[in-house]
């Protein structure tokens, strides 16, 4: 920690890009950030994600679950040139922590498994850097374990995610031979095709040239044509070339390929084992040459026209350094000390590092493109883009981006096991929620509960091992309150006579109301229509009070919704009569009527929409249905290919461990989103359960 570093970004050399590793949850993204560091010189061995041995991954959190719980930031040169790594968690409950970051960088590169049929798992990834506008490519990694004709299908599985067409710039060697598959089973290496070059992967080392093996001709011919015709659709030059049979120069081909893919007009496809370092330096080549600029993710921030910029990606509490804004200096370089807007406020950038996974370095300034944590700048936010203070030509947006982070599908309800945690607690939650936007606490005042949200069980999980660790509050944890209301029947004429006679001063208030059903949803109504004085004007409002108050915990225990109140008559005392005593004799008067009002109960109703993987939405159905959920529809997704949307009403009690559920029957892809619809009427032994358990 503090050390300073070994960076060198000499005068002159090519500005920082930063490379966003993305991609399902155990694809080998954490690894193959090690594998770049070491290729690259960075670190002296590679370690592994097994070991607990990897840059990445060093928080306790995820060290002990053997997975990214958040997002890891590293840095290499690469043949003079710097990069910034972001390597994002790709677990549901976490995945959201790297979202702003992805937002701000060059290039991403997409790490997915060979197998076919799993292909699906990053179409959500996909779908978003097309929304986004992010150049990326695809890693497949683990490829030694390719099954031959595994790469083909896999890639017919994901052209139709992609809006833009996908580049097989490699085909794999199989050991017996050929990349045709028969006879070989495992990946020993691959052929380029933009270069007509075999190469056989060497563990550890850089790959070797071999001659072609026969077997692969035929396949090679066929993918590189189908690449040549993708590059001819942005390169007329290159259309008629290939139109009059002659073969392209190389290096109209390899600038065809840096161009359509810094402009993200192609995806290129590469192949690689992160383990093993195969395919690793073909990548860190292919970011050399062809990761666009800073200034590109510049202009996607709206940070292009300004004198300079920081976007602030994560805010992060839990190291030795304090509280540090993480983010991506853009248009100029930053220095300590450099004034900064956070909204309209100034705020003075501390000091400056650079970040190495756990380890940071502390430098006197930042180049424009370089990833950085800056103390300080207090009420910076995740998400927000601070300007130059007194910039001449002021960045256009400093507000937040728009990123659309995921439903939080758990709750949970907590206390603290020493009541006198309560002031740390809500000093951590306040932390914790600040550096992971993806979480929220409230205070729910009508139930008195600390209500936790988050992605799902195992993101909570994750953050009440940290609100202990870090922070040292221990807490206790159930589901909290669902919010059932109920209402009345019938209409009823009552009485409520407050009389005490004790000494001197007596208490007299006594009223007369008439209640009934209002229709769902119209709340509370008082009129009062007492003639003749029978209740004095001041202690009116006092006896709608005592109504309230009845109504705050009805018969069967819970707040009453939807009925009406008219107090029609009364009587007073000139001595002992008191707003008090009204108000006494208004609550009494309503218990009763409630009672006797045949009240019932209702629970709340969510409207749900499930989105799952084609084949698989019928068993969210049934899901939905066991859950007590009327089904409104089923149907392709209106976006995107070879998933399914359900939607349904279902009642908020169905929502308790519906995230597992429908993520267990579809690889951990089903997700849903759920909103309050309605209340609705409850009865039979659902009820009886529910007072039941509202009573103890
Ligand atoms: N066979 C094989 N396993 C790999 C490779 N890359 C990563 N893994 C393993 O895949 C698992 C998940 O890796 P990790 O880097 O944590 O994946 P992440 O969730 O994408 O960051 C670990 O057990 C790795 O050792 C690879 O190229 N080949
Ligand atoms: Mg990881």
């Amino acid at each position: 920690m503090g050390s300073t570093s070994n960076r060198n970004n000499p005068q002159g050399s090519r500005p920082t890009r930063a490379v966003a590793l993305v991609g399902p949850a155990g694809t080998g993204k954490t690894t193959l950030a090690e594998a770049l560091l070491y290729a690259s010189g960075a670190i002296p061995r590679q370690g592994s994600v097994e070991a607990g041995t990897t840059v990445g991954d060093a928080s306790p959190e995820a060290r002990s679950r053997g997975g990214s719980t958040e997002l890891n930031l590293m840095h290499f040169d690469y043949l003079g040139d710097p990069f910034a790594l972001v390597d994002m968690p790709g677990g549901a409950g976490f995945a959201a922590d790297g979202l702003n970051a992805l937002m701000a960088a060059d290039i991403a590169v997409v790490v997915i498994d060979p197998a076919p049929e799993r292909a699906m798992l990053a179409e959500p990834m996909l779908r978003r850097l097309d929304e986004w506008g992010v150049p990326h490519v695809l890693f497949v990694n683990k490829i030694e374990n390719a099954r031959p004709g595994a790469v083909e299908a896999l890639l017919d599985e994901l052209r139709p995610m992609s809006r833009e067409p996908l580049a097989l710039r490699q085909i794999p060697i199989h050991a017996g031979g050929g990349a045709t598959g028969d006879g070989g089973e495992h990946v020993t290496g691959y052929v380029d095709l933009a270069l007509e070059r075999a190469y056989r992967y060497r563990p550890g080392g850089a790959s070797e040239k071999i001659d072609m093996p026969e077997d692969v001709a035929a396949r090679e011919r066929t993918e590189r044509t189908r690449l040549l015709e993708t590059l001819a659709d942005f390169d007329d030059a290159l259309l008629e070339v290939l139109l009059t049979d002659e073969t392209p120069e190389p290096g109209v081909v390899m600038a065809d390929l840096a161009e359509d893919t810094a402009g993200n007009q192609v995806v290129p496809v590469v192949l690689g084992s992160a383990l093993s370092g195969g395919g690793v330096r073909r990548l860190l080549k292919l970011l050399r040459h062809e990761a666009p600029m800073p200034e590109r993710a510049a202009e996607r921030l709206h940070a292009e026209d300004g004198d300079g910029a920081l976007h602030v990606f994560k805010i992060a509490n839990g190291g030795a350094m304090g509280r540090l804004a993480l983010g991506r200096v853009l248009g100029a370089p930053l220095c300590e000390g450099d004034e900064l807007m956070v909204g309209d406020e100034t705020a003075r950038a501390g000091s400056i590092f650079f970040v190495q996974g756990e380890k940071t370095a502390k430098h006197g300034g930042a180049a424009p493109g370089d990833i950085v944590a800056v103390a300080k700048v207090d009420g910076a936010r995740c998400g927000a883009l601070l300007a130059r203070k007194g910039g001449a030509k002021p960045v256009e947006r400093t507000t937040e981006l728009p990123v659309d982070y995921p439903a939080r599908n758990a709750a949970l309800a907590i206390t603290t096991k020493d009541r006198r945690d309560d002031v740390k607690l809500s000093t951590a939650l306040h932390r914790l929620c600040e550096e992971d936007p993806a979480l929220e606490w409230t205070q729910d005042d009508a139930s008195h509960e600390t209500v936790l949200r988050g992605i799902n069980d195992e993101h909570l999980a994750v953050v009440l091992g940290r609100l202990q660790r870090r922070y040292g509050v221990a807490v206790e944890s159930r589901p909290p309150r669902i919010a059932y209301r109920e209402s009345i029947r019938r209409g009823v004429t009552q009485r409520g006579r407050h009389k005490k006679q004790s000494g001197g001063h007596g208490q007299y208030g006594d009223c007369v109301i008439e209640i009934r059903p209002l229709a769902r949803g119209e709340g509370f109504q008082f009129v009062d229509r007492i003639s003749g004085g029978a209740i004095p004007k001041q202690y009116i409002p006092a006896v709608e009070m005592g109504v309230r108050d009845a109504m705050e915990k009805g018969p069967l225990g819970f707040p009453v919704v939807d009925v009406a109140v008219t107090l029609i008559d009364g009587s007073f005392h000139s001595v002992d009569s008191s707003e008090l005593a009204f108000r006494t004799a208004g609550r009494m008067a309503m218990l009763e009527a409630l009672a006797s009002a045949a009240p019932f109960l209702l629970e709340p109703i969510c409207k749900v929409t499930v989105d799952t993987p084609a084949g698989s939405g019928s068993k969210a159905g049934s899901a939905l249905s066991s859950r007590r959920g009327q089904i409104l529809g089923l149907a392709p997704h209106p976006d995107w290919l070879r998933w399914e949307r359900v939607e349904a009403l279902l009642p908020e009690s169905g929502l308790h461990g519906l995230d597992a559920e429908l993520r267990s029957m579809s690889q951990g892809l089903g997700s849903y989103r759920a909103g309050f619809d309605h209340l609705a009427e409850l009865g039979g032994k659902h009820a009886d359960e529910v007072v039941k358990a509202r009573a103890a």
